[in-house]
């Protein structure tokens, strides 16, 4: 039976992939480049410095320094927080909040596993940090999904064993973490994508704590 339910952030609980798109085009322009929105569907669940690599690697820079690597991601994540610090509970992605309530009224434990660094900003700002009994984010992991790190952290801090865990994903690493964690995976998003997940949705509304104990 399941007695854990792991959610990712970006892409499952809100929409934070069209803010973190604006701060990294405008990166880009600054730079004299642009990339399309197509291309920004590879930069979900992959973290600030991988997603800086890729956004590199499309403007054809290859000459940055480290150092010049910092500055850089520094100054995108400045407009990122901007947005981000005017998010409102309105943003919540539709059935989200009430599956996770649902969840905690039926005893079962909940947290968050996010890439993301600023997570505790974004669930303060959906005014969400009381609905979770655990949040591992990009500040307390050191390796990146698909290594499952981030869902085996968020395990051990709820007292409950991976194989009575299911993961929350929207992207195609995450599955790939919850799976080499050795727990059940709910995909969010597309089927074709998603393939490697148990079941895949297009979102927490068409979710229901009977559809967790046929995984
Ligand atoms: C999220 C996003 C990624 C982002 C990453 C790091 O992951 O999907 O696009 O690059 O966090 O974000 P930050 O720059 O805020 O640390 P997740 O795991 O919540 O989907
Ligand atoms: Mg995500």
């Amino acid at each position: 039976t399941i007695k854990a339910c792991i959610f990712d952030l970006d892409g499952v609980i809100v929409d934070t992939a069209v803010y973190h798109y604006k701060a990294w085009k405008r990166l880009a322009n600054e730079m004299g480049f642009d990339f399309t929105e197509h291309q920004n569907e590879q930069l979900k669940g992959v973290s600030r410095m991988a997603s800086l690599d890729l956004v590199l690697g499309w403007g054809n820079v290859t000459d940055a320094t480290d150092a010049e690597k910092e500055e850089m991601a520094t100054r995108k994540n400045t407009w990122y927080t901007e947005m981000i610090n005017l998010m409102t509970p309105d943003e919540i992605l539709s059935g989200a909040q009430e599956f996770v309530e649902s969840c905690r009224n039926a005893g079962i434990k909940t947290a968050i596993g996010s890439a993301s660094k600023n997570t505790p900003i974004i669930l303060a700002k959906l005014q969400l940090t009381p609905l979770f009994d655990a949040i591992v984010d990009g500040n307390s992991v050191s390796k990146a999904k698909p290594d499952p790190e981030v869902f085996l952290k968020g395990a051990e801090a709820l007292g409950v064993s991976p194989a009575d865990c299911v993961v929350f994903e929207d992207a195609v690493a995450g599955v790939e973490a919850a799976k080499n964690a050795g727990m059940k995976a709910v995909g969010i998003g597309s089927p074709k994508l998603l393939s490697e997940a148990d079941v895949v949705v297009n979102g927490l509304d068409k979710v229901t704590l009977e559809m967790l104990e046929t995984l």
